[in-house]
């Protein structure tokens, strides 16, 4: 069956809120991981993944058009953005214009409250705030699927984080030209009894990581023997994820959870030379999470890329669990989140 993917229809500028337009998004955590690209310009992931978005660590981005300036000014917390995060915003923003049809440049103020580059994902809430906010400021008329294509190329993860809840990235499937492509992945929100879940996220190191999850990705794909099998595995564990979401089954959706992302980690520990942004703390929770767990507790971990730990467990059971967390790591920060909304944008008075 073919799917209509609405195309975006662009809005000449002054019908748009004068050129500037803030918007909120929140961060996602994958309990079906994105790990490997099989095309980096366009962000096309080898394989779906399903993510749930938080309700906290929001990201607030402002964009305002400046038609008198010759280049593109970022900031982040206050910050000028420098360096690869000052590339992408641009390279972002460059993808607007040819939407949009328009050759202002812009200024971009970013509010993060997640730590950034700890694998706490701050790139998905920020791109999925810088594509709401962008659109509007350039006039561009987007459904949710549209803004999810237009995320995905700032980081793939963002994709997700456009949506509230529980949502699927599509790979996409490359039949097609570039475009055809480019139209077929996107995510959209997947179907789920309410499983009243809770991800107790432990911060044990809130510093940046020593290796960007893009060239982790990178570096795995291209040198990992685990890579492929993991990706096949990937699909089956979607598919039975789908269905244990559909019947409200929170210990099988953290079990599944937990095999994907000790997966995702096996590719990168066999990768050459070997990606391992696990440290002795986070095996530490990960003792901790079992022991809850022969306790009788539901509690399932997952990792990014990053040494932090994110247990899944039933709301009921957070504070326990975050508790049981805290005295496995008495220096790390536990923070209890919930499913959160997706990226929207905020009514500032014009
Ligand atoms: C995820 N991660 O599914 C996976 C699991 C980290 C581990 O998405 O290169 O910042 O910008 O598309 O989205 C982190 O990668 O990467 C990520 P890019 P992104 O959440």
């Amino acid at each position: 069956m073919r799917r209509e993917h609405p195309t975006a229809v662009a809005r000449p500028l002054e019908q748009s809120s004068a050129g500037r337009a803030a918007a909120v998004a929140h961060p996602n955590i994958a309990l079906i991981k994105y790990w490997g690209k099989r095309d980096e310009r366009l962000v096309l992931p080898w394989t779906d993944s399903l993510s749930m978005t938080l309700d906290i660590f929001p990201t607030t981005t402002r964009v305002r058009l400046d038609p008198e300036a010759g280049h593109d000014e970022a900031r982040l917390n206050g910050v000028p953005a420098t360096g690869e995060a000052r590339r992408r915003i641009t390279a972002f923003l460059e993808l607007v214009r040819d939407m949009a049809g328009l050759p202002q440049r812009a200024v971009v103020d970013t509010r993060n409250t997640v730590p950034t580059g700890a694998g706490l994902a701050s790139s998905a809430s920020g791109f999925a705030a810088l594509a709401v906010a962008a659109a509007a400021a350039y006039g561009l008329d987007l459904d949710a699927t549209a803004l999810s294509r237009l995320a995905r190329r700032g980081s793939g993860s963002a994709s997700r984080s456009v949506f509230g809840g529980f949502a699927l990235w599509h790979a996409g499937r490359d039949t097609g030209t570039a475009t055809d492509t480019d139209l077929s992945s996107y995510a959209e929100p997947v179907p789920a009894a309410d499983i009243a879940p809770a991800l107790v996220i432990a911060v044990v190191d809130a510093g940046p990581k020593a290796v960007s999850s893009r060239e982790a990705m990178r570096r795995t794909v291209d040198t990992s023997p685990l890579y492929q099998p993991w990706a096949a595995s990937s699909k089956d564990d979607l598919a039975d994820m789908r269905a244990a979401l559909r019947r409200g089954d929170l210990e099988a959706v953290g079990e599944i959870a937990e095999r994907n992302a000790l997966g995702m980690h096996a590719t990168m520990l066999a990768a050459r030379p070997a990606v391992r942004y696990l440290s002795s703390a986070t095996v530490t929770v990960l003792d901790s999470v079992l022991q809850l767990r022969r306790d009788g507790v539901p509690a399932y971990a997952t990792m990014d890329a990053g040494p932090n730990v994110k247990v899944l467990c039933r709301r009921a059971d957070a504070e326990r669990v975050a508790e049981a967390v805290r005295s496995a790591v008495p220096e790390s920060l536990v923070l209890i989140a919930g499913p959160g909304h997706g990226a929207r944008l905020l009514n500032e008075g014009g």
